[in-house]
């Protein structure tokens, strides 16, 4: 179905596009299901390093962050909103439910059948298409599952992370598994920040001054709805501070004829991420729709 002209537009002038109920709520119980399986060990050959777990033991106490702003913090470089010291006790205790024992589900669409039609179904596909041309590859999928009291997250731009591509423009779809709420920790962006151009973790809190986070917008949605972003947009999300888990089912693409531009230490990592068809990054990634680049991802 696509974006009509007023979506396309909004998308370029503010980095983010919302899409309210992408899926039904068939889909998404399927979807819900499916994710237990992941986490539960019901999905045969899913290794577990794909699974990063919740301890309550193990959970660091970090040093105490400085006031960055009024309604932010800062740790270091990192910056991020305000809130997830006020619940250190609550999240240091006992977890009951396996599914709240999660942080985060890397490359579900690798191993299971549901996730795997979900990254190539029309619904999503033809929104980035429309935003970002017709040849098109997963880079890689992730659930950041925001388990009860989890903490925030800071603030970043995905390319900051995708240095390996040559290209600074590759679009995120985050899809709802739950509703996503001011105080369970939705994601906040600053509309327009995919401008700003690429900025490194030493100046990041240089660019997000009090000026530019009073432009912060949160985004509240309901479970089946969707958000896609801009790999340059900066956005986070806030602490969890309720008792009830938040997952987002983050898909990564990436246009075809993207360079790939990694050193080999990159390259050796992204080996180790799963996400390659190939047995190197080079024409390595799955194509989604379109067609495959000499020299591309
Ligand atoms: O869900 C979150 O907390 C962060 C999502 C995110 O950073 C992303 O999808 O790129």
């Amino acid at each position: 179905m696509g974006l009509n002209d007023a979506q396309k537009k909004l998308f370029f002038k503010d980095g983010y596009i919302v899409v309210k109920n992408l899926i039904s709520p068939d889909e998404l119980d399927t979807l819900r299901e499916h994710y237990a399986n992941l986490v539960l060990g019901g999905t045969p050959n899913f290794p577990e390093r794909h699974i990063s777990r919740l301890n309550p033991e193990h959970i660091q106490t970090l040093e105490p962050p400085t006031p960055h702003g009024s309604q932010h913090n800062r740790r270091g470089t990192q910056v991020f909103p305000m809130g997830e010291e006020n619940y250190e006790t609550q999240r240091s205790a006992p977890i009951t439910d396996p599914l709240d024992a999660v942080n985060k589900m890397n490359v579900p669409s690798r191993y299971d059948t549901v996730f795997r039609k979900f990254v190539r179904s029309p619904k999503i596909v033809d929104i980035v298409a429309d935003l970002m041309g017709a040849n098109i590859k997963l880079y890689y999928d992730q659930v950041f599952a925001k388990p009860p009291y989890a903490r925030a997250n800071r603030y970043h731009q995905d390319s900051v992370f995708w240095g390996f591509f040559a290209s600074n423009f590759q679009i995120t779809c985050q899809l709802l598994l739950d509703d996503a709420t001011l105080e369970n920790g939705c994601v906040r962006f600053i509309p327009g920040s995919h401008k700003f151009g690429l900025v490194n973790w030493d100046h990041l809190p240089y660019m997000l001054t009090e000026a530019v986070l009073a432009q912060e917008v949160a985004v509240p949605l309901t479970a089946g709805d969707a958000t896609f972003h801009h790999s340059l947009a900066l956005h986070c999300s806030g602490p969890n501070t309720t008792p009830y888990r938040r997952r987002g089912w983050s898909m990564h693409y990436v246009s075809a004829d993207t360079r790939y531009i990694g050193t080999p230490e990159e390259t050796e990592r992204i080996k180790q991420l799963d996400c390659l068809v190939g047995q190197e990054p080079v024409n390595g990634w799955p194509l989604i729709r379109g067609k495959e680049f000499p020299g591309c991802v």
